[in-house]
């Protein structure tokens, strides 16, 4: 795989020698630099979908400021490193200036001294932390900002008509399919065939815990919605998955403190006759009860770490001593909420392939540098050497034949582009996942599986009422599963030797 990242290194360094000097030069440079770097990872959606609150419990810290307030307003970047800084980019494209910060309740809040948000290009955090060391994580304004400039900004920043894509890879956080929410990835995707989408792209289903009503089965109604989703046509062509997850839970379960469990743990040692009644509402809760423990004040800070369904949640655990420690408790709830599910994906979706990923983002950056300077003889040529590159290498083909059968241009049964799909890595890149076996398969069942899906879409490839997209669709398959099996086979003769 190192290899794509080589071959995208010797394109860019070829671009510089062609575009040396301005703002591509620049851009050239931090393409080069990214190809280095952790994937970048994007947070977008709507205002108070949660983006910020998922942001912190993805990293396993409170970072990110929630809710309102300046820094909310500007695309703000958390990436690994070894000191702690902030970086402010202006938007006129003065040289960036170190930021002054102070942490409020955890949250980095940075002193923008009088700037307008506006005028901010982004924040640019570095943070030690093993939560950033494999992607960095843009936190990104809401789209339906009240200020039309900021939404703008959101869309500017998720377009890839500018000159870098500034992420190689998206998670959009949506309480609902809107119309809006649709426009929005559909400008994050472009559907240029140098561009294969659906494939970087992953949906949340946020703010969970909220779908039920706060009731205990709430996430599972969540994840029977977020499967609806996952089948939406519409949705289909513009995300791989829609994963549901409760950010908040998650983010308060990471980072649960001893008064927290001690607070929960009073009250779940009440008599349920006595408290019950006051779970009934998230109003209920706070209000004075000098029955119960916890004051209101108490309570009300309990509800804005936890929601009421976490606070539900965290008492019918400890009265069952499903958790009885406090480490206990954040396990469960971690486990509850979603976030390893949505680690999961983003490990096999965006991790695992972040080299295709940055490839991709790196010949798309001089691409579009190219194609807008079209009577430049050595760019025309850096467009055919980006060309040869897309199709002569096997995981682009496979990116781009996902996005096919994603976006409806491949016809066939459902069960064979599904299970195309799946060769081709939509379920994860590892042998098991691509032929849909368990983790624990053995070297023998693996091959015997790729041996028999080999002849199958082999037969379905040559059959004459294969249509021909499904035809060629197969046939990148049918290459996957080939390297797969000389991969397999090469494994077996090291054992032997
Ligand atoms: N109940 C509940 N509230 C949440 C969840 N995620 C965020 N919130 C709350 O929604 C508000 C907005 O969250 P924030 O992360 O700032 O949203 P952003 O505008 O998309 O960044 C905050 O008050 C959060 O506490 C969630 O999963 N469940
Ligand atoms: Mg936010």
């Amino acid at each position: 795989m190192n290899e794509l990242v080589e071959q995208a290194r010797r394109l860019v360094i070829n671009a510089q020698g062609i575009f040396d000097s301005g703002e591509n030069a620049a851009v050239l440079q931090s393409t080069l630099d990214r190809l280095d770097g952790p994937l970048r990872v994007a947070i977008a959606g709507k205002v108070k979908a949660g983006k910020s609150t998922l942001l912190n419990a993805l990293v396993g810290e409170r970072l990110a400021p929630t809710d309102t307030g300046e820094c909310t307003k500007v695309v703000t970047w958390y990436r690994d490193g070894h000191t702690y800084q902030v970086m402010i980019h202006p938007k006129d494209g003065s040289p960036p200036v170190q930021g002054r910060f102070h942490r409020d309740d955890g949250a980095i809040e940075v002193d923008l001294e009088g700037r307008d948000a506006l005028s901010i290009e982004r924040l640019d955090i570095t943070w030690p932390s093993s939560g950033l060391r494999k992607l960095t994580l843009v936190d990104t304004p809401g789209i339906d900002s009240l200020t039309e400039g900021i939404s703008t900004r959101a869309f500017e920043f998720l377009d890839p008509e500018d000159n870098e894509t500034p992420a190689d890879a998206v998670l959009y956080l949506m309480k609902h399919i809107h119309a809006s929410d649709l426009r929005l990835l559909e400008a994050f995707h472009d559907d240029s065939v140098a561009s294969p989408n659906p494939v970087n792209a992953v949906a949340v289903l946020s703010r969970a815990d909220e779908i039920g009503a706060g009731r205990l089965d709430s996430m599972a109604s969540a994840r029977r919605i977020a499967k609806r989703y996952g089948q939406d046509g519409r949705l289909r062509r513009l995300i791989q998955v829609v994963v549901p997850v409760a950010g908040l839970l998650a983010e308060t379960a990471e980072t649960l403190t001893q008064w927290e469990y001690k607070s929960l743990k009073q009250l779940a040692d009440c008599k349920p006759t006595d408290l019950d009644p006051y779970l009934l509402s998230a109003d209920r809760f706070v209000e004075a009860r000098p029955e119960t423990p916890l004051t209101s004040l108490e309570r009300d800070q309990l509800l804005s770490r936890f929601g009421l369904f976490g606070v539900r949640l965290s008492i019918a655990l400890l009265r069952r001593k499903v958790a009885e420690t406090s480490s206990e408790l954040s396990d469960e709830l971690v486990g509850r909420s979603g976030l390893l599910e949505l680690q999961t994906i983003l490990t096999t979706l965006f991790v695992d392939r972040s080299d295709v990923l940055k490839a991709r983002s790196a010949l798309l950056a001089v691409e579009r540098m190219c194609n807008e300077d079209r009577t430049n003889e050595g760019a025309q040529q850096l467009l055919l050497a980006i060309e040869q590159i897309m199709a002569g290498v096997h995981p682009f083909n496979e990116l781009s034949t996902m996005a096919a059968i994603r976006s409806g241009w491949v016809a066939g049964k459902p069960r064979d582009l599904s299970d195309l799909e799946r060769v081709l890595g939509a379920s994860g890149t590892t042998p098991w996942q691509r032929l849909g076996l368990d983790e624990s398969a053995d070297q023998a069942s693996i091959r015997n599986a790729a041996v028999a899906e080999l002849a199958r879409f082999q037969r379905l490839a040559e059959s004459p009422f294969t249509v021909h997209d499904l035809g060629m669709a197969c046939r990148v398959g049918i290459r996957s599963l080939e390297a797969l099996i000389a991969s397999s086979n090469q494994m077996a003769t090291e054992s032997i030797n």
